[in-house]
């Protein structure tokens, strides 16, 4: 009897965990799933990719983003000051016009356009500070009009925060019960510090009676007095729920002394929860008070990292009013972790290719869904590189791109011809 031939076969995969060898392997792909990773399968499939030594990965996880105001930027103005406070000014205008229709078409687009370039995990904020929840309500229609394709994960999020105004705190619980994955927070911009701190306490508890993960906007501001990380700390050490609970942003955390720095790092450690940094984003908002010397407003990615701790990068936004460049490459995200938190070291360039990947599933909580090995979904993408280092250096060209099983997208790589004399 003829073995059973495969759905996908990719030849002569060059795999992520040893691209250093020159032993190349290929995959199998059945029923949705990574059936066989060996070298030269004698077998047939109804479809070959011949990969031509070419970097295979786990696929791009979007740990950070805000697919409600994506593909904004300008509307109804342009944030001149280039601050934080001015973004959530004008998203303020902005959200009053929105319909199911406004942020489901610019979440899809976004999403298509992070998915050609390898990203198959999406976490993202929708803003719940906003009567009608309409963008809340939207992006969980979207995740449910992207599941063949993405996953897409939803944070409640109120971004004018949970007292601001006495609705706001009904709007959170709300979304937990429509659907939400997780619960969020923004504690440094609630009027006092008292209502930072009932915020984070407020956030932990939803988490507890919703049974959500937990991911807060959390000191993102240059001042070195924001310490709601430390409350956070605490909630988790005291709930338990450590794994489950992320720290977005933390910029403030570059401002501390350190002396403070190292004693909230073992807290920190005890906990074991998760923090996200987006570098592109932080460097353009952050600093826009300083004079010189200019600080650079990024979380302590290096010395989380080196301490043991799970971080993973953002990409935050595309084009909205806080950032109106950006283009959804989790490698941009990458290259800029590198030179703003100096990861120059070949093995700190890798960690920095792992915080778009296997440490951005972590938070996610992917578990056994995520990862390049037999019996697991097949989403995979492969890359124009030879390794992780080879793919920063040169934002290498996602090729393809599969998800659960199938050929989603296929890029090729720009190529030139050289018109000027031999040498
Ligand atoms: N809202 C916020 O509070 N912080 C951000 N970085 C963005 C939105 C993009
Ligand atoms: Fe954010």
């Amino acid at each position: 009897m003829s073995p059973l031939p495969f759905s996908l076969l990719l030849r002569r995969c060059r795999f992520i965990d040893h691209a250093s060898s020159e032993d190349l392997v290929d995959i199998a792909i059945q029923g949705g799933q990574i059936t066989e990773i060996a070298p030269q399968l004698p077998q047939s499939a109804d479809q070959e990719i011949d990969v031509r030594g070419q970097l295979v990965s786990p696929p791009f996880v979007e740990s950070h983003i805000h697919l409600d105001s994506a593909l904004t930027a300008g509307q109804p103005r342009w944030n001149q000051s280039g601050s934080l406070f001015e973004g959530i000014e004008i998203w303020r205008d902005r959200k009053q016009t929105l319909t199911l229709e406004d942020v489901k078409e610019r979440a899809i687009a976004t999403l298509k356009l992070q998915a050609s370039q390898g990203v198959l995990f999406v976490r993202t904020h929708a803003d719940v500070s906003e009567s009608t929840l309409t963008a809340l309500q939207a992006l969980l229609e979207v995740r449910q009009v992207v599941k063949d394709w993405m996953t897409l994960q939803v944070v409640a999020f109120p971004q004018d925060g949970i007292y601001s105004n006495p609705k706001n705190d009904v709007l959170l619980e709300e979304a937990l019960a429509r659907g939400a994955d997780a619960v969020g927070g923004i504690p440094h911009y609630e009027l006092t510090r008292e209502d930072g701190v009932c915020s984070v306490q407020r956030i932990f508890e939803l988490a507890a009676k919703y049974d959500r993960l937990i991911d807060v906007h959390c000191d993102e501001i240059d001042d070195d007095q924001s310490r709601f990380l430390e409350v956070m700390a605490a909630c988790a050490l005291r709930s338990d729920l450590g794994p489950r609970v992320t720290a977005s942003h933390t910029t403030a955390f570059g401002s501390y002394n350190n002396a403070y720095a190292l004693k909230l790092m073992n807290f920190l450690q005890r906990t074991q929860m998760n923090f996200i940094a987006n570098p592109l984003i932080n460097i353009t908002l952050q600093g826009r008070t300083d004079t010189y010397p200019k600080r650079r407003g990024i979380t302590r990615v290096k010395e989380l990292w080196r301490n043991g701790l799970n971080v993973s990068l953002g990409t935050d936004c595309i084009q909205d009013p806080w950032y109106s460049l950006g283009t959804g490459n989790m490698l941009e995200a990458a290259a800029m972790a590198v030179h703003v938190c100096q990861m120059t070291g070949v093995d700190e360039i890798n960690a920095c290719y792992d915080m778009v990947t296997t440490h951005g599933a972590k938070t996610l909580k992917l578990l056994d869904g995520y990862g390049v090995e037999v019996g697991k979904p097949a989403n995979l993408i492969v890359l124009d590189a030879r390794d992780r280092y080879d793919a920063i250096r040169r934002r290498a060209t996602v090729r393809y791109v599969i998800s659960q099983g199938k050929l989603l997208a296929q890029t090729e790589p720009p190529a030139t011809q050289w018109h000027g004399d031999e040498m």
